[in-house]
């Protein structure tokens, strides 16, 4: 058997499935769900069309851990195409599964790994054994407990060429949100130095914001990078900003053993989302003419989310319906209002 020079990963992570799909709408209107769908099956057929050596999902494949079957049904699909065209799969149950994935006879398929408790997955691809270790979202004291969580997972009994961490936690130095909140010292934040060094490389989800970590808090460079996928659609305003994809994770042979090669990050297509500040003067005497005014050249299929610096008045928040801004804004936008907006006066 010939032995490869170099794997390749796709690693996704936070496709967060079933968010504004329901299965059967009361209104009619656009809905983002599709949006995640499309996304998610397009880095499944990337890692089809160029035959990569594994697929890892980094967790919250779902938006929440009760999801209709028509949903499981349409997330498992394309896994289970993934793995008829010789593809196998490795999923971390994250948070918002609570770590757990909906059961389906499609989980059953032998090439579809599931971390559903700390465990190490063995692959030989093509000659070159790889191992990957990991363990479902832990919601008690990961920091405490994340070094006997790794040794559960039985890591150190299995001889592998590779080796990688599969996690679905926050990591310190991990960066979020428009004003860079950066995870530190709480007790779910897995602290640099307890990773240790024999892993290649830690895919994790959990983060959506896509990023590398490869130094403690204090700056200290540490041999195994930490790498966020980030989510392949913006779930949230606090996301707006920031590109959405996936990446290829390439290991190649080196002198001696192996080591992380090209990180590749490839761009998902994401639809713009702007906030639009309602003026509380103008607004009162035309609501309706005020925000056509302000979503003037916008992008036809924005995600619009309605703001105000200052409190409105009771009149301004009464009309305020869904039906009155599906009526103003067109059906190609979605349109939603922030908490702010309905919040007492004064
Ligand atoms: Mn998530």
């Amino acid at each position: 058997m010939s032995s490869r020079d170099s794997l390749r990963i796709v690693f996704l992570a936070d496709t967060h499935l079933g968010l504004d799909f329901p299965i059967r709408p009361r209104v009619k209107r656009r809905r983002r769900g599709p949006d995640f769908f499309r996304n998610y099956r397009s880095v499944l057929r990337h890692a089809i069309r160029t035959k990569a050596d594994l697929v890892v999902h980094g967790g919250d494949l779902f938006f929440r851990s009760r999801v209709p079957g028509k949903i499981v049904d349409l997330a498992f699909e394309p896994l289970a195409e993934c793995v008829r065209r010789r593809v196998p799969i490795v999923i971390v149950p994250g948070n918002h599964e609570r770590s757990h994935l909906p059961t389906s006879l499609y989980l059953n398929h032998p090439d579809i790994h599931v971390f559903d408790r700390p465990r190490t997955f063995r692959f030989d691809i093509a000659g070159v054994t790889l191992a990957l270790s990991g363990f479902p979202f832990e919601r008690r004291d990961i920091r405490t407990r994340f070094p006997r969580v790794l040794q559960q997972t039985g890591w150190k009994g299995i001889p592998a060429e590779i080796r990688l961490l599969c996690i679905h936690q926050a990591v310190e130095g991990a960066r979020v949100g428009p004003s860079d909140f950066t995870f530190r010292g709480g007790r779910d934040v897995i602290r640099m130095r307890d990773v240790p060094a024999r892993f290649h490389a830690v895919l994790a989800g959990h983060i959506h914001r896509r990023q590398v970590l490869t130094k403690t808090l204090d700056g200290k460079e540490v041999e195994t990078p930490v790498i966020y996928a980030g989510a392949t659609e913006r779930t949230s305003f606090a996301e707006r900003f920031e590109p959405k994809g996936y990446f290829e994770v390439t290991i190649r042979r080196s002198t001696p053993g192996w080591e992380l090669g090209h990180l590749a990050f490839h761009p998902l297509p994401s639809r713009p989302m702007v906030e639009l500040y309602i003026d509380p003067v103008t607004a009162g005497r035309q609501l309706g003419r005020h925000l056509r005014a302000a979503m003037d050249g916008l992008e036809a299929d924005s995600i619009v989310r309605l703001r105000s610096r200052e409190p409105l008045p009771l009149e301004v928040r009464a009309k305020l319906t869904p039906e009155f801004l599906r009526a103003v804004f067109p059906e190609s936008m979605n349109v939603e209002c922030a908490r702010e907006l309905f919040a007492a006066r004064g």
